[in-house]
């Protein structure tokens, strides 16, 4: 049947209406329809071995796009949308956003998902189906409060399965349902995401914002991503939620396997499983209980199959973020898991004596990580450096134990959302210059490279960059309130608020201009500071922080001295969707992480593949963009990760003394507390922010931020030379093809899956 047909056939039974009377919404609802139908009619990824993907967290972000995309019937559908009088993007807003991830990790389970079905490899995602994602932030007295964030409407893409398991909390038995989300690849089959739900959610349980009763067990498991997890309560449920999904996760492999007819003796052969984080570890000892109590294996046996199946991904060195759960915690979760867990705990102390090793220690404290790596076959970082890292330090134990295990794997994007479908006309572009191969080969954008002295390419690109910041610069206006200039320069540090990332290195910089400006030094161009960043309700200095660039915010574009050369805003509730317009509009990225702190980021290669330039610190995969790119074409501050690492090693670092030391700091920092900002701000927040630098800056801002200070200026200088931007803006796109997510996915294929 024709496109046309097919969606007129669907409105007429939705709402008996022709498509041109339909609303955007209704038209929405009959789109994601049309799309299911022509998704479930490719066929399913099929092989002997397959991959699963399993985390707490898939990042999705809305899918209309993607999915047409991918079927390759955007184009026909926008065409026949327009020709009745209707804008498919306009369509695209209507579709709420699945925020089922905090940040970056979860981010790259949604883009690896879409590259393994683009490659054409078995492979299908296990998650929850959390029916709040992660919070609606909304502003208010220049503080952020969160609100929950549903998504799950009558009609989603979520598919019922019919499937349903039980998973036993000690004696407590519950019912995990299964829903599934078609993954379509490009010009490819179909894999899919597993969601699983309890049965028994009750919605209601949820009070004010996103309070809720934590012990309710059987009606709160699936409500909410990452639940508060400062109190005992909140660490307990989570420990529920990690259990339940693998729980059903493993169920549902063992299940695909005997359906099979495979022996699960031999399931390395069918099945590799990736550990997203450690969060699904207990995947581990759940499947030596299936086999060993279910399917009759020796403890012996079920221990060395497993570990031949498993796989573990770190994706970060911060201690704070490593799970280590008391095991009386996992007692009171999962009973039946502790004799398993002291086991395997028993097993290695037998073997190795060196404390930092154990799995339990102590403290009787369970080391999730220690688990993967013993009772796994492959242990992966996220960028070059971040493995070196993991290799030489945080797991050099580990690595001396078992070398051959260790291995990088440098994350990537995928280009289909990150390209093709938030910058239409830049993929045009591409298409027309280097023709359409770089859209299934990433690297072929370096064909692009030969083009670097072409007037027409780079005013091009220049070009769309315009039209991309005049977008932004309405869409700001309309959601913010704020009004930019779209001639200024866009300087936008976008991702989760910590202090690790250094948002307040950035603010201090801002506060640095505006008083250079109110004495008289005025930019050549007009600068736009934009961030967007959540910050983890129980984190009271990120919050401190949102406040200050709040704070900063209405000081700066209410002062009719500074504003017509500087503004900053701060988005409201940063998701995926508002990345995808906040990037192509970019011309400063900023990666000002400390050295050593930020194991990969993405967010820096979606940026990058937009043409912007980065401005970063020799951390994660900004080293890699930097060797890609050469001196010329990034902005590298800052201390390296050896001297930082130097620094924690002996203690050293005094915040202090570098503001004592220098005037330039000294002024930035005071500012915080300054009359003016207490005036616009909150004495408490304020001062408490300024006392954590001045007495303790754990991350190291004011290490860096003489440095900082230095470069962004001779990068803002620069700009004006436009030949030369244009050419750095041509040259990181041209070099981005590295960063697919396609290659990253590949070497997970060649060196850990085999697929
Ligand atoms: C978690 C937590 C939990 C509470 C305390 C503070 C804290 C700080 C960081 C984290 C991060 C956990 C793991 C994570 O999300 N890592 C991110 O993974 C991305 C994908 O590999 C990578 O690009 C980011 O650099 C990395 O931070």
């Amino acid at each position: 049947m024709s496109l046309e047909k097919q969606l007129e056939r669907l409105t007429k039974a939705a709402y008996g209406k022709s498509i041109r009377a339909c609303t955007d919404e209704q038209l929405y609802d009959c789109v994601l329809r049309l799309t299911k139908e022509r998704m479930a009619e490719k066929p399913v990824i099929a092989g002997k071995k397959k991959v699963y993907y399993i985390s707490m967290e898939f990042l999705i972000g809305k899918l209309l796009s993607n999915n047409l995309i991918n079927l390759g019937i955007y184009e026909e559908l926008a065409e026949i949308l327009k020709k009745n009088g209707k804008e498919l993007t306009a369509i695209e807003e209507a579709e709420p956003e699945p925020s089922l991830g905090n940040g970056g990790l979860g981010r790259l389970a949604a883009c690896f998902l879409d590259s393994i079905a683009t490659l054409g490899l078995p492979g299908d995602g296990i998650g929850l189906n959390y029916h709040f994602g992660l919070f609606k932030q909304v502003f208010r007295n220049k503080l952020q409060t969160a609100e929950k964030n549903d998504w799950i409407e009558k009609d989603s893409w979520l598919n019922k399965t019919g499937t349903t398991f039980e998973v036993c909390f000690g004696d407590k038995k519950v019912t995990s349902v299964l829903y599934d989300i078609d993954v379509i690849g490009y010009e490819n089959g179909r894999n899919k995401l597993h969601l699983f739900d309890i049965s028994s959610v009750d919605e209601r349980l949820v009070k004010s914002g996103i309070d809720f009763d934590k012990t309710q067990i059987k009606k709160n498991l699936t409500l909410f991503l990452y639940p508060d997890d400062s109190d005992e309560d909140g660490n307990l449920l989570r420990i529920y939620q990690e259990y339940f999904l693998v729980s059903s996760g493993a169920q549902l492999i063992v299940r695909d396997l005997k359906e099979k007819g495979r022996d699960l003796h031999r399931m390395d052969k069918y099945v590799a499983i990736q550990i997203n984080d450690t969060h699904p570890t207990l995947v581990i000892p759940e499947l030596i209980r299936i086999l060993t109590w279910e399917e009759g294996f020796t403890i012996d046996d079920a221990v060395k199959v497993v570990s031949r199946t498993c796989a573990y991904t770190n994706h970060t060195i911060l201690a704070e973020a490593l799970e280590k759960w008391p095991l009386s915690y996992i007692e009171k979760v999962v009973p039946q898991l502790v004799p398993i867990i002291k086991e395997l705990s028993a097993r290695v102390a037998k073997k190795y004596k060196e404390p930092k090793v154990q799995i339990i220690d102590g403290d009787k404290r369970v080391h999730m990580a220690h688990i993967d790596i013993h009772y796994g076959y492959s242990v992966n970082g996220v960028a070059a450096i971040h493995t070196d890292i993991l290799k030489d330090t945080e797991l050099h134990h580990f690595y001396e134990i078992y070398p051959d295990k260790f291995n990088n794997k440098t994350n990537g994007i995928t280009f289909r959302r990150w390209l093709l479908s938030c910058n239409r006309e830049l993929a045009s572009l591409l298409s027309e210059t280097i023709g359409d191969g770089y859209k299934k080969d990433a690297k072929e954008l370096e064909k692009l490279l030969e083009r670097a002295d072409d007037r027409k390419v780079l005013d091009a690109i220049d070009d769309i960059k315009r039209r991309k910041k005049a977008a932004l610069t309405a869409y700001v206006k309309e959601k913010e309130g704020i009004e930019i200039d779209p001639e200024s320069v866009f300087d936008i540090q976008i991702k989760r608020l910590h202090e690790y990332k250094r948002q307040q290195m950035n603010a201090l910089y801002i506060i640095h201009k505006y008083l250079e400006i109110k004495g008289g030094k005025k930019p050549v161009r007009p600068v736009t500071f934009i961030f967007g960043a959540k910050a983890a309700p129980a984190y009271v200095i990120a919050q401190d922080i949102i406040h200050l660039l709040l704070v900063l915010s209405e000081i700066v574009n209410k002062d009719p001295d500074v504003s017509p050369y500087m503004k900053v805003v701060m988005v409201e509730n940063y998701n995926v969707s508002y990345a995808e317009k906040l990037i192509p509009a970019c011309d400063i990225s900023e990666q000002i992480s400390l050295a050593s702190k930020e194991a990969s980021g993405t967010g820096n290669m979606k940026f990058m593949l937009n043409g912007a330039v980065t401005l970063g610190t020799s951390d994660g995969a900004n080293v890699e963009i930097h060797e890609l790119v050469g001196d010329d074409n990034i902005y590298i501050f800052g201390e390296n990760s050896d001297v930082v690492i130097d620094h924690y090693a002996k203690a050293d670092y005094v915040s202090k003394d570098y503001y004592k030391k220098s005037p330039v700091i000294r002024e930035a920092v005071d500012f915080i507390v300054s009359k003016q900002a207490l005036k616009a701000g909150r004495k408490e927040n304020l001062e408490r922010l300024y006392r954590e630098l001045l007495n303790k800056d754990w991350f190291m801002t004011l290490l860096d931020l003489e440095d900082y200070i230095k470069v962004k200026d001779r990068m803002l200088a620069d700009y004006e030379d436009r030949e030369k931007w244009k050419r750095m803006m041509l040259v990181n796109i041209a070099k981005a093809g590295f960063f697919s997510s396609d290659r990253t996915i590949e070497e997970y294929n060649r060196n850990i899956w085999k697929l």
